[in-house]
């Protein structure tokens, strides 16, 4: 999204702009500029001022290095090597899991690399700067834009009964509630209606050979193979994201050929053409990962400030009626429909600065579809929706700006002191947030869970 060429920046902005109107997720990769498309996300075209057209110009406009004219005369080399990789390495290894020589040529030998992918290290460039500790810390509220979620309702709430008979059929094999489908099928791709613009090979090879994160790709590339091999699909079919999450339930090429299920007969897990073998891959991928069938994902609570912050997080789960004699109470209209002795846990994205929730085991279900408090949550909440359920009760309060060096910094002092803050990664999970709120608690602060930006230069 960076390194765009000259192209007209504006009407890239506007293509862009189209793009998220209509819920694309495109701009969602580590950047200085990924906290705009949230907020662009709940404006119309006729909101779409000025200044934020200009935010988004800017944008687009290619970083200066991100596609150094330079780099360009060494790509014919590369290019050279990359050819020789795959018929050097990628062809033993793809043959050994048992592709086809045939599938082979035919798929990957006319591919050339895509320089305009994220997050690439080409052989002739220098190292770049880190952007990952330059980049922005997202603001939790910021994810749950209520336009974008009251029109992802209300279009699900549309398919919930358009594709009701197909559903009925997931919902009694996988025991995986139709709403939550649909929820995860919205926001992965705003069902199906998202056209991915890339190719997964082209994306996977070039990950592969020149990714920052190759050694996480190169098995994603031979999973490609696979599927080639096994679900007799041609090259070009497997369109993706630029990241190779494929198709309408983003799937990356190994998820695919472990949870995708063709549920219309037709012989193939075709997740890019057929919304019931979308869907049901989406159920099979949570029932495999373990949803249990007669339980919520959750339902939002009030804490009150005698109840510490840091009871937070998968580790300190209780019976639901110990977190009820603590005094936490269900929020607005939400009712838990739990027996009291369920295993429940408290989840606060923002700390004290935010909503708290209790929920179940199938919280962190979600939590492998896409590994993020903020996602679970989201996908709960419009499964919520669609059966009628109001936007959360508690509200996102403004939080300090902060880059995710800080935190990382910040986290890496707490480690040295002796607080277990997770992965010193420069994002704040729970394990940070409980961190955080002893630290508070032991330097006499309030204790918010959540970091701001006095406490991050108490920390230095
Ligand atoms: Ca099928």
């Amino acid at each position: 999204m960076t390194g765009g060429g000259g192209r007209s920046s504006m009407s890239q902005a506007l293509r862009i702009f189209e793009g998220y109107r209509r819920g694309s997720w495109s701009f969602a990769g580590p950047g200085p500029c990924s906290r705009f498309p949230v907020m662009l996300a709940s404006v119309s075209l006729a909101r779409f001022s000025a200044v934020a057209l200009a935010v988004l110009v800017a944008c687009t406009i290619p970083i200066p290095g991100a596609s150094a004219p330079r780099a360009q005369d060494a790509r014919p080399a590369v290019e050279a090597q990359f050819r020789d990789w795959l018929t050097q390495t990628v062809w033993p290894d793809a043959q050994k899991q048992g592709v086809s020589r045939d599938t082979f040529e035919r798929s990957l030998l006319t591919i050339r690399l895509d320089w305009n992918l994220p997050e690439l290290l080409p052989p002739s460039r220098a190292a770049p700067s880190d952007d990952q500790r330059q980049a922005e810390f997202q603001h939790p509220g910021r994810y749950f834009a209520e336009a974008q979620l009251a029109s992802l309702a209300k279009n699900g709430r549309e398919l919930l009964r358009r594709w009701g008979p197909a559903l009925d059929d997931i919902e009694r094999r996988y025991g995986v509630p139709r709403e939550i489908v649909v929820a995860i099928w919205g926001r992965e791709s705003h069902f199906g209606r998202v056209a991915a613009k890339h190719q997964a090979l082209q994306v996977l090879a070039t990950q592969a050979f020149m990714g920052r994160r190759r050694t996480l790709y190169y098995p994603e590339l031979l999973a490609a193979l696979m599927i080639l091999e096994e679900d007799h699909f041609s090259g070009e079919t497997l369109s993706s994201s630029w990241a190779g999450a494929m198709g309408q339930p983003q799937l990356l090429p190994s998820k695919f050929l472990r949870y995708a299920v063709d549920a219309d007969a037709d012989g193939r897990r075709d997740i890019w053409n057929s919304v019931p073998d979308s869907l049901a891959s989406i159920a099979n991928y949570l029932r495999e990962h373990g949803w249990k069938p007669d339980r919520r994902w959750g339902f939002e609570v009030s804490l009150p400030q005698a109840v510490s912050c840091t009871l937070e997080g998968p580790r300190q789960g209780r019976p639901l009626q110990e977190w009820l004699r603590l005094g936490l109470t269900p929020a607005g209209a939400a009712s838990p429909e739990w027996s009291g002795n369920t295993t429940a846990f408290l989840v606060m994205p923002a700390g004290r600065l935010g909503p708290a929730f209790l929920v179940s085991e199938n919280f962190y279900v979600l939590k492998q579809y896409n590994e993020s408090d903020l996602y679970a949550l989201f996908i709960g909440n419009l499964a919520d929706r669609m059966r009628g359920a109001p936007a959360f009760v508690g509200r996102w309060q403004p939080v300090d700006t902060l880059r995710r060096g800080h935190i990382q910094a910040m986290q890496e002092r707490l480690k040295n002191q002796g607080y277990d803050v997770g992965k010193v990664d420069g994002l704040v999970g729970f394990a940070t947030r409980t961190a955080i709120g002893q630290w508070q608690s032991k330097s006499r602060r309030d204790e918010t869970c959540f970091p701001d930006a006095a406490l991050v230069q108490a920390l230095r």
